[in-house]
């Protein structure tokens, strides 16, 4: 069989930062080529729709499999469904991931007979029985683990039996020097674990995973790194290094292989000073960039998003991450209700300390359980606006204003940390850089005003809503199993899983 995996185009934050590879694809499409069917692999973030239409023409995929981690490409995800049903009638089209799998019964109905399924849970598990079952018919189908499709549902999905299973099938990925984070240009991504034990209320990364935490093997880790070319790598761990072993026995396995990367890595701050040994050592080895989830700057905003997390630590986090000498990044989470009052704490907050301080608005997903507390009160359900940036619950301050603020805000990590500024630091990186046509890093420096525009952000609110979240899925009661894709009790294969 002939399958197409395709990711669509970028949201905002990745016309800026970063643009990265479309690991969870890779793994989706390793998993179908090793079942013996041909596999190729197109993203929109780095390849336009006149390429997509010619793929098909010229190829004729007997299946088409989107991926849709995020909820903002919903609505570009069911169009290009409904296009690929127009121009190839007979083929079979799945849509996949993190957010589908929260939404699968919403993106079928509006797929309006284009979409053949959604697989919900991980792929690796759930495409080799669909592609199977696609060749045997709707019956057949109708019972793959994990599906919600036209001719009826699935039983639930399940884990891939183990991370160690498959690398990801990279090479189909033709325009790889297109992915970068920041100064790592180009850029690869792994994997090391996979779920996090944490249970934050705005999150749904725990509860895809039933709230497991597996571990890939440290051989099988090296073995990934050795065969990536770039010098960037994004270790992509919702938590990074929650088990010390673990991270140690990595560095260790990855000096005695000569390998030399620079990485990147997103963690908590009491994982940071739990584990401080282990941060030195990846320090030691290549760890130039750290992402911080501190989220709030006073404990109230901590508890209302159930980080379990003090502000102190936090405070302790960022102190032993400067002294690290790592450049670190955290993030805020601004809410709808701030006033200009807090705006302007944040924003002096953000002028005095010396990392990159980024502004994400606070978003109740489906799948989180601030959609239980907070999805009745949503000004929008307009699936583009759900991508952090926007606000989709009311704002306490007139909406245009509160975008200026937020812009504002935003706009302190531009003139500090982009422009003329990053260049001044990082001129002779950037020089070799471009030596090397590599350019993604160098123009991202001059792009902020052209993406974070307060104007811009409130024309969105305007524009024509085709397809939104149901008003069905909005629900009162919280009740916790509901969230799960993957049921709570089961783990995976690799298991040791951290509760
Ligand atoms: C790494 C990461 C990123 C990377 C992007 C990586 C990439 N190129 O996709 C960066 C840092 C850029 C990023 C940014 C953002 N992210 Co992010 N990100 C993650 C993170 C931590 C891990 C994703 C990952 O690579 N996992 C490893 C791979 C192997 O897994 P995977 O991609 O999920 O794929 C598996 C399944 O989903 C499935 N699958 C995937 N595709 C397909 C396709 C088919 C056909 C099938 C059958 C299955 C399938 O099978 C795969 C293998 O098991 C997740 C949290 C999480 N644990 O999922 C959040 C997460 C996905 N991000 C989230 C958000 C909100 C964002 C931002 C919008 C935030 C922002 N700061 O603005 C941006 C927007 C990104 C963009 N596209 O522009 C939310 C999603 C919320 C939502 N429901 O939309 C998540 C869930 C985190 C959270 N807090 O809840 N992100
Ligand atoms: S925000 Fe981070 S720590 Fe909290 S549940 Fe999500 S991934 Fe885990």
């Amino acid at each position: 069989m002939k399958f197409l995996g395709v990711h669509p185009g970028p949201l905002m934050y990745s016309k800026v930062f970063l643009r990265l590879e479309p690991l969870g694809l890779e793994l989706v499409a390793a998993a179908v080529m090793r079942s013996g069917h041909e596999a190729r692999l197109l993203d929109l973030q780095v390849d336009d729709e006149r390429r997509y239409r010619r793929l098909l023409q010229a190829w004729h995929p007997d299946v088409v499999a989107f991926s849709c981690n995020y909820l903002a490409n919903v609505p570009e995800v069911i169009d290009l469904a409904k296009l690929t049903k127009e121009l190839l009638p007979p083929c079979f089209v799945c849509v996949g991931g993190h957010s589908a799998s929260f939404v699968a019964e919403a993106i079928l109905a509006d797929g309006a007979g284009a979409i053949d399924c959604v697989l919900k849970g991980e792929g690796e598990s759930g495409i080799v029985p669909l592609l199977e079952a696609v060749g045997q018919g709707p019956g057949a189908v109708a019972r793959v683990p994990g599906l919600v499709g036209r001719y009826g549902a699935g039983p639930p999905p399940v884990f891939a039996d183990s991370l160690d299973d498959l690398q990801p099938a990279r090479h189909l990925l033709r325009r790889r020097r297109k992915y970068f984070l920041g100064p790592l240009d180009p850029c690869a991504s792994i994997e090391f674990s996979r779920g996090c034990p944490w249970d934050c209320a705005f999150c749904s990364a725990w509860t895809f995973y039933g709230r497991s935490y597996r571990l890939r093997s440290v051989e099988r880790i090296v073995e990934d790194l050795q065969s990536i070319r770039e010098p960037g790598v994004f270790i992509v761990d919702d938590v990074a290094f929650i088990q010390e072993r673990h991270g140690l026995a990595i560095a260790d396995a990855v000096a005695r292989a000569g390998i030399e990367k620079r990485y990147y890595l997103e963690t908590r701050g009491d994982v940071l000073l739990r584990n401080r040994d282990v941060f030195r050592r990846w320090k030691e080895i290549g760890l130039e960039y750290m992402f911080l989830g501190i989220e709030a700057l006073d404990e109230e905003g901590l508890r209302l998003y159930r980080k379990r997390a003090s502000l102190s630590g936090n405070v302790e986090a960022l102190e032993f991450a400067r002294s690290l000498g790592t450049n670190v990044a955290i993030n805020i989470i601004a809410d709808p209700d701030w006033d200009e009052a807090r705006f302007d704490t944040v924003r002096q907050w953000c002028l005095e300390v010396p990392e990159v301080v980024n502004i994400s608005v606070n978003t109740p997903y489906p799948g989180t359980e601030s959609w239980a507390t907070d999805a009745r009160r949503l000004a929008s359900r307009d699936y583009r606006l759900f991508d952090i940036q926007h606000a989709v619950l009311p704002t306490r301050l007139p909406t245009a204003l509160f975008y200026r603020k937020l812009v504002e805000t935003q706009q302190v990590l531009n003139r500090k940390h982009l422009g003329w500024q990053a260049l001044r630091g990082t001129a002779r990186l950037v020089g070799r850089q471009l030596l090397r046509g590599q350019t993604n890093f160098f123009q991202s420096l001059w792009k902020f005003n052209s993406v974070y525009d307060a104007e811009r952000l409130l024309e969105d609110h305007r524009k024509l809503v085709r397809y939104e979240i149901p008003q069905r899925l909005v629900r009162t009661e919280l009740r916790r199993d509901d969230l799960y894709v993957h049921a709570a009790s089961v783990r995976g294969g690799t298991g040791r899983a951290a509760r």
